[in-house]
């Protein structure tokens, strides 16, 4: 039975591990999270906590199409007539001063349709990956993933993304939630927070994994069937 070297058990915990019942989700490596002139840039953070992962997941993406596995991605945006976005989220983003929908040099930010908003090109989704446009931080909330990975007989999800903190960990609960296996790939996120990262990665191994396990890029290519 396969299984993935990881903390705190061996993933996935039944050895089901096959390309027909398992995802890799990139979550939002969009241009506004770890580009110039985006929302993350804009509010003053290090863009390089953002882009660490840039390299890493590009491997993993790349060996796991080559094995035929579901590649899914996401993307974190608001219609551009803001209907989507709500007023405490807009008004805490124009306390830090990247105010949601206000223009930048990528356009307007996390607006749908921007160039900010946009997966950036190192990571652009091949043709025919599922891309789950989202307006929250979870990927479940107010989108189809959750029909499409029940649909695809998916069973086994592996998290990578940005930002680790945030929309990958809260995707992780969803996701767990609902009784999805998840592995979390440590070098396949960032944070604008170096000890955030740390943290929420750690949470994960609590209570036996209690939202799933943690791994790395390089185990993965190593033993994914
Ligand atoms: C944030 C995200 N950090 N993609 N979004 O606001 O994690």
């Amino acid at each position: 039975m396969p299984t993935i070297e990881s903390r705190p058990y061996a993933w996935p915990y039944n050895g089901d591990l096959r390309r027909e019942n398992t995802a890799l989700i990139v979550i939002d490596m969009q241009t506004d999270f770890c580009g110039k002139g985006g929302y993350v840039d804009h509010m003053g953070y290090d863009l390089s906590l953002t882009q660490a992962p840039i390299e890493p997941i590009k491997a993993l993406m790349a060996d796991m199409r080559a094995k035929g596995y579901h590649i899914i991605h996401t993307r974190e945006g608001h219609r551009p007539d803001l209907a989507d976005l709500p007023p405490n989220k807009k008004w805490r983003s124009q306390q830090i001063g990247a105010g949601i929908g206000d223009p930048g040099p990528c356009g307007r930010i996390l607006i749908r349709g921007e160039a900010g908003w946009d997966i950036i090109p190192e990571l652009y989704p091949a043709p025919g990956e599922v891309i789950i446009d989202k307006p929250g931080k979870g990927s479940f909330c107010a989108t189809d993933l959750e029909l499409i990975l029940r649909t695809r007989g998916i069973e086994n999800i592996i998290l990578t993304g940005i930002t680790t903190d945030v929309c990958v960990s809260t995707t992780m609960r969803e996701a767990n939630d609902r009784g999805f296996e998840c592995v979390i790939v440590e070098d396949c996120c960032g944070a604008t927070d170096p000890a955030n990262h740390t943290a929420a990665i750690n949470m994960v191994t609590m209570q036996g994994g209690v939202f799933g396990a943690v791994t790395d890029s390089a185990s993965l290519i190593a033993a994914l069937p």
